[in-house]
């Protein structure tokens, strides 16, 4: 088989949907995203933080797994607060609210809203667990909203994802693992397992509700309770 992480990072640069790859072990995944990563790195992106996923039981439903799964945010990834971004970079686009931290050697410092957009490089959004993880869990591109103390209690608080001012999806923290900072102990301890430390940077700990398609044009909005929004738009 031609080199696995060539082909998730040409499908990715040329947004065109390969066949599964069909790797067989999550070690493999985690190496396959390392070898994908590197890529990247030596194109002059660097490394802003982590991403947790599948930590909602209905995601690991959906991929018929029972495990979370961490992947790499890049400074390339990210939108500012507010800003835009050209959907037409991506296959199948779909975007999430999420509750991100900032992490500061090896503690939460802040928390903020935030929203995910996920692009799965196989087609039709089909993968194994090691196939999504090395397609470095379907990461796309992510916006964090304000930056704010971390409240008492974040275990449940409401979430709404708005498109075009309308609300498409309702839920609650509780989704991510029953509250996030569990999400957060369980990523550091799985990326240990990795060989990666999990100490500094963004964290997004996953998503409070399912992803919904992303069309071009559409103003996308989070609001969390307690931790404000974050918003995007996808350019026309
Ligand atoms: O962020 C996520 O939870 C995505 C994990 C991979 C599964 C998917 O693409 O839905
Ligand atoms: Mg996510």
């Amino acid at each position: 088989m031609a080199d696995p992480a060539a082909l998730l990072d040409e499908a990715a640069l040329n947004a065109k949907a390969i066949p599964q790859l069909d790797l067989e072990t999550v070690d493999e995944g985690y190496a396959v995203q390392e070898t994908l990563l590197a890529r990247r790195w030596a194109r002059g992106e660097r490394l802003v933080g982590y991403k947790m996923g599948l930590t909602s039981k209905a995601k690991m439903a959906q991929v018929g797994v029972n495990e979370v799964i961490f992947g790499r945010l890049t400074d390339a990834m990210q939108v500012p607060d507010g800003g835009s971004v050209d959907v037409a970079r991506f296959i199948h686009p779909r975007v999430e609210p999420e509750v991100a931290f900032l992490l500061r050697d090896g503690d939460i410092v802040a928390v903020a809203a935030a929203l995910e957009l996920i692009d799965s490089r196989y087609a039709d959004f089909k993968f194994t667990l090691p196939d999504v993880i090395a397609d470095n869990t379907s990461g796309a591109a992510f916006t964090v909203g304000a930056w704010h103390p971390v409240p008492v209690g974040i275990d449940n608080l409401g979430v709404l994802l708005e498109i075009d001012g309308k609300v498409v999806q309702v839920g609650s923290t509780a989704a991510i693992l029953g509250d996030p900072r569990r999400a957060w102990r369980d990523g550091v301890a799985l990326a240990a397992r990795h060989g990666v430390e999990m100490s500094d940077g963004i964290l997004l700990a996953g998503a409070a509700t399912a992803a919904v398609p992303l069309a071009p044009g559409a103003h996308v909005r989070t609001v969390v309770q307690s931790l404000g929004t974050a918003s995007l738009r996808a350019l026309p």
